[in-house]
């Protein structure tokens, strides 16, 4: 990664004659104006007192004169720094409302600052710790904060604005070169305040939908059309709710109990509802039911085609915001697993290289002995459980925040993250 400049982005063409002025060029021309005119007073005064000190000193001029008015000088003083006043306000406004006023095609991204990271929401639901964006292409930006208030500064646009909790604020820019121009938080924040740092990517129009094509958010919920078509919610919810059978939110990678209905024997018979799992359970006609359900559920086999088991199995796995482009079913890796800690925030408080930050490092955390009260060892249970509500796992408050709305799926990816940074006291 090339380290991100500070120069401000050039004035290429401008491609939006709506916006008149070009917000970086005029808030530069307003402290021009009003570092000019501070400059020039400052000499004028200067040199006018020297020469006053020097011409009217008390040996050369003994007796001082006596006068008690004069309009001119009064008029002078009064209206010329009026008009330098006014002067300065007025560029000052003109540049407030170029910062202000997004042009109407703006492209709409949603900021949340947190302890201590970024989190951009594109169009379409894709969220990344840096923002990345087209170059020419006015970029709107909603803002607000998850936790304290922030401040997000780009100084290559000019652009600070605080970030408050439960309030949205607004500013837009446009990157007219491609390059990485960097973010700070400039409101103090907390511990990590001064790590609270992220980039500003700008790329050409092709590279920022491949980098939106990346991870579709929602390309439409073809698993769930599917289910839909097929009758599955009819008797299943995916929200939670029981109905006729049990709800199928959460149920990917959960461990079923399945016992045979009406058999006098009475064993119980596990089964994790992993891709094999599912699979058995929706397609075959089956005498073992989840325990507690009646035996209603008919099998699949001759109902759906592979491609459409798939994009139900992915759907149940990834759930709507995972891809769903043709039933290829996502697995989880390491690196998306790095890549949601960034987008997470995980990375502002825990550190992958063993150094310690607010939290203990992510580096051969996994089988350490935790900082829980109980000093239970860090494993997937510990981990799972932390992120649904850390104060309960943790035995006491912490300012670890919890991740009640992590799917599966991204726990799964963060586990392996966590994994592939190496256990404690293991091999490597
Ligand atoms: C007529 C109602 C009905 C329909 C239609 C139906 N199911 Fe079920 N399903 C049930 C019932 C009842 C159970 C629990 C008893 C059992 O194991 O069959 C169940 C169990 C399941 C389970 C196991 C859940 C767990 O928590 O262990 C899965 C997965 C499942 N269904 C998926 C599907 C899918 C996918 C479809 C559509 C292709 C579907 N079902 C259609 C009624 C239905
Ligand atoms: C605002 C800072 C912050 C963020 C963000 C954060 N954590 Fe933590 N985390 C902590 C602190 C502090 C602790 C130590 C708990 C304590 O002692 O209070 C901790 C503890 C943990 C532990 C247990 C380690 C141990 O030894 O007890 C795990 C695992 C963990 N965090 C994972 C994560 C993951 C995964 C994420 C992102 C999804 C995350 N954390 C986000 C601050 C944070
Ligand atoms: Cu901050």
């Amino acid at each position: 990664m090339s380290a991100p400049e500070l120069a401000a982005p050039q004035a290429v063409a401008t491609a939006h004659p709506g916006d008149l002025v070009n917000a970086v060029a005029s808030v530069d021309a307003t402290f021009l104006l009003i570092f000019g005119i501070s400059a020039a007073l400052l000499l004028l005064i200067t040199t006018a007192m020297v020469y006053f000190v020097i011409r009217y000193n008390r040996k050369r001029h003994p007796i001082p004169a006596d006068f008690s008015s004069n309009l001119w000088a009064e008029i002078v003083w009064t209206v010329l720094p009026t008009l330098l006043v006014m002067g300065m306000f007025w560029s000052g406004w003109h540049s407030f409302r170029a910062l202000r006023d997004a042009p109407a095609d703006a492209l709409e991204i949603q900021v949340m600052a947190r302890m201590w990271s970024w989190d951009f929401e594109y169009p379409g639901g894709k969220h990344s710790g840096t923002l990345v964006v087209p170059v020419g292409r006015p970029v709107k930006l909603s803002l607000t904060s998850k936790d304290v208030i922030h401040g997000f500064f780009a100084p290559a646009f000019r652009l600070k604005i605080d970030t408050v909790p439960g309030m949205t604020s607004h500013a837009w820019f446009r990157a007219d070169k491609e390059g990485e121009y960097v973010i700070f938080c400039s409101v103090y924040c907390g511990l990590q305040h001064a790590r609270m740092l992220s980039a500003i990517k700008a790329v050409s129009q092709e590279e920022y939908d491949r980098f939106l094509a990346e991870n579709p958010a929602s390309t439409g919920p073809s698993g769930k059309a599917v289910m839909d078509a097929k009758g599955c919610l009819g008797c299943h919810s995916l929200d939670g709710t029981e109905s006729v059978g049990p709800t199928l939110k959460g149920v990917f990678g959960s461990t079923g109990v399945f016992v045979v209905p009406g058999a006098k024997d009475k064993s119980e018979k596990k089964l994790v509802l992993d891709e094999a799992g599912l699979k058995q359970v929706i397609m075959e006609q089956r005498t073992w039911r989840v325990k507690g359900f009646e035996p209603i559920m008919p099998g699949y086999a001759d109902q759906l085609t592979p491609e459409e088991l798939n994009q139900i199995i992915d759907f149940l796995k990834n759930g709507e915001k995972a891809d769903s482009t043709g039933g290829a079913t996502a697995t989880a890796t390491p690196e998306q697993g790095r890549d949601l800690a960034e987008a997470q925030g995980c990375l502002g408080c825990h550190s992958a290289d063993g150094s310690e930050l607010v939290g203990p490092s992510f580096k051969g955390l996994m089988g350490k002995p935790s900082t829980a009260k109980d000093k239970a060892v860090v494993d997937r249970a510990f981990v799972q459980a932390i992120l649904k509500d850390p104060a309960a796992r943790l035995g006491r408050p912490s300012s670890m925040p919890a991740f009640p709305d992590l799917t599966e799926v991204q726990r799964q990816q963060l586990l392996l993250y966590l994994e592939s940074l190496g256990a404690h006291g293991g091999h490597q």
